[in-house]
């Protein structure tokens, strides 16, 4: 997504390119993609938004995925010669420049004695997951299927049998929809998978071949795309394709790639990383994707124009790593799952099996606790909309259903109350999810006060029901005090102009008076070296006539809620008086904000103004 956002001018040469192109698509002749016409035609699942929607309905309401990385590098766990791999375990081919004829030979450790397809599905399903997603092949090219494109696949391992149909057949059985990943650009065993120059090159298997000699065509056409036509075309019905990687792909490739797919699967969901593109402003023939996946267990805040998903590790490789005990508890799984339903995203979690086909414990662990909750509180996350308060939340986060607003706590307030802001609607009741118990209320104006005495606190998250009778939900968009008098202006609800660097927010004074002002922001980049770009920048604030200089400093850090390697920083900035009541207007100005992992600007999480005691 990052990638998408970052390239503006490209994003603009990308719709003009994708979209003159639409008309000829169809009338590809060569052999690969003649078939397609009439597949695409009769069958192109893009023809109406009323389609689109319709094919995505099953995904965009399962909210909760397993991603499976298994491949040679799990035999290795992260090690290799007595050290361990600096970055992330499935990379270490390329990171601890692991000759090929040596990587080679992992196949024989490939031994997958424990591996049990139904036990997999077992453990997503009583995690509460709806859909698997297992590495088909990952950059280094090994494959976990019957390839007759390729030896280098797991029938020639002691192993011996296709995981990606047992897979896909207990998934079948068990009612779990079933994905395969496939990285389709990169490929450490093909001497022409060629990325690109500069930070591109390092994706290419630089060690075994010379990248000045490589044909990437001839990699597409001897590997990637047989093996996708494999892929899709063995295993009955594929309900997601998850490309990885894709960027360094021009747009002709793309398409190919999306002909072949569509062509084979008319009903499959195909993930953002195919390529380098453009969020489409439109939903219709010419979608190259159908949603977007976010960067690596980054979740902004922001609810995107389309379905999204955001993939996360259970501790910080994706593949097994046998010294990285770290887990992700049961409480950050569970807080990335609703905050991204609360967006309407869908989290896709990963667990990385060993060799052996063991699932780490600890991980299923979690999973487990999380799958005992979801059990009990699925009615708040299954089937749901996200929240339609443009702003966040203190305490927690928020999904919808018609009729009804569910409020997950996971932050239990001192007051031993939870309010609502803005709502507009007339409340019939408020409920506890679990067990429907009916909670003491009161609604005045715009403020829904919930009081929870007496409520049992689940330590992972409590959901309440605000229900009620209307055929619409109204919310007053402006942003106003809460019964504290704090007043909370999110990023999320910020005017935002990037030439000018300038965020700008409108919101109600109620109470006069003497208001401290602080900025809370995340840190972002690599997950190794998480940065924090407060210090980076330099501005001020104007306020009720006052101009503050802010030079933002790191006066309190705190684990973030769904951000598993960032933390949360908290900076005082000063303090500012709003003489009487009114609508006041709050800039923060010379700072570039963005919320996404890899760019430079700053992470603006917040500012929060708060009453002077
Ligand atoms: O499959 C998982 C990752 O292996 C894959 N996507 C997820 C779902 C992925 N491939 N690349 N990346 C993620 C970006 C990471 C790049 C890095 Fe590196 C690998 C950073 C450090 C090692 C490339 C090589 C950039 C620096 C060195």
């Amino acid at each position: 997504m990052r990638k998408i956002k970052n390239n503006l001018i490209l994003h603009f040469c990308l719709i003009v390119l994708v979209s003159s192109c639409s008309i000829t698509r169809n009338k590809k002749t060569n052999e690969n993609t003649s078939s397609v016409e009439i597949n695409l035609k009769n069958a192109i699942p893009v023809n109406s938004k009323e389609a689109y929607l319709k094919r995505m309905q099953w995904w965009q309401d399962a909210k909760y995925g397993m991603f499976i990385h298994w491949g040679l590098y799990s035999s290795l766990g992260g090690e290799y010669k007595g050290e361990m791999t600096p970055r992330i375990a499935e990379w270490i081919q390329n990171t601890m420049k692991i000759p090929l004829v040596e990587y080679k030979r992992l196949m024989k450790d490939f031994t997958a004695e424990k591996f049990n397809a139904d036990e997999w599905v077992s453990i997503a399903k009583a995690a509460g997951m709806k859909y698997i997603v297992l590495t088909s092949k990952h950059h280094e090219g090994f494959a976990l299927f019957d390839s007759k494109v390729s030896d280098y696949n797991v029938m020639n391992t002691p192993y011996g049998k296709d995981v990606v149909k047992e897979l896909k057949e207990a998934c079948a059985k068990q009612g779990m929809r079933f994905g395969l990943y496939y990285s389709h650009l990169m490929d450490w065993e093909h001497p022409h998978a060629y990325t690109g120059e500069g930070k591109m090159k390092r994706r290419i298997n630089t060690l075994d071949f010379n990248a000045d000699e490589m044909d990437r065509s001839i990699y597409l056409k001897e590997k990637s795309f047989p093996q996708l036509r494999e892929i899709l075309t063995n295993y009955g019905k594929i309900d997601l394709i998850w490309y990885d990687m894709g960027a360094g792909l021009n747009v002709d490739e793309i398409e190919e790639f999306v002909d072949i797919t569509r062509e084979l699967q008319p009903e499959i969901i195909i993930s953002s990383r195919i390529g380098l593109l453009p969020v489409p402003k439109t939903i219709d023939n010419n979608m190259l994707f159908d949603y977007i996946t976010t960067s690596d267990n980054y979740f902004t805040g922001d609810d995107l124009s389309m379905p999204w998903e955001m993939p996360g590790t259970t501790n910080s490789s994706w593949g097994y790593r046998k010294d990285d005990h770290e887990w992700r508890g049961a409480k950050l799984i569970l807080s990335s799952l609703i905050a991204s339903a609360s967006r309407n995203g869908n989290y896709l979690l990963n667990v990385g099996p060993m060799a052996n086909g063991e699932i780490p414990s600890e991980p299923i662990k979690n999973l487990k606790i999380v799958g005992n909750w979801l059990h009990k509180n699925g009615e708040a996350i299954y089937d749901t909309k996200g929240s339609s308060f443009p702003w966040n939340y203190n305490w927690g986060y928020i999904t919808e259903k018609p009729q009804n607003i569910y409020l997950h706590i996971l932050n239990w307030p001192n007051t031993n109350t939870i309010e609502l802001n803005g709502l507009l609607t007339n409340i019939d009741h408020v409920s506890l999810l679990e067990k429907g118990t009916k909670l003491k209320h009161v609604q005045k104006g715009r403020f829904l006060t919930i009081d929870l005495t007496g409520v049992n606190k689940d330590d992972l998250a409590t959901v309440l029901v605000v229900h009620y009778k209307d055929s619409l939900l109204q919310i007053d968009p402006t942003i106003s005090q809460s019964l504290n008098n704090t007043i909370r202006l999110d990023r999320v609800s910020s005017i935002y102009n990037k030439e000018e660097a300038l965020s700008t927010w409108k919101f109600k004074v109620e109470t006069p008076g003497n208001y401290k002002i602080q900025v809370i922001s995340n840190e972002k980049g690599k997950h190794e070296n998480p940065e924090w770009r407060g210090s980076q920048q330099i501005g001020h604030i104007e306020v009720a006539g006052k101009t503050i200089p802010l030079e933002l400093k790191r006066d309190e850090e705190k684990v973030n809620p769904t951000l598993f390697f960032y933390k949360e920083i908290r900076s005082n900035v000063g303090e500012i008086k709003f003489p009487k009541k009114g609508v006041y207007e709050l800039k923060l100005n010379g700072f570039e904000i963005n919320a996404e992992k890899h760019t430079k600007e700053f992470g603006l999480n917040r500012i929060e103004l708060i009453p002077v005691k």
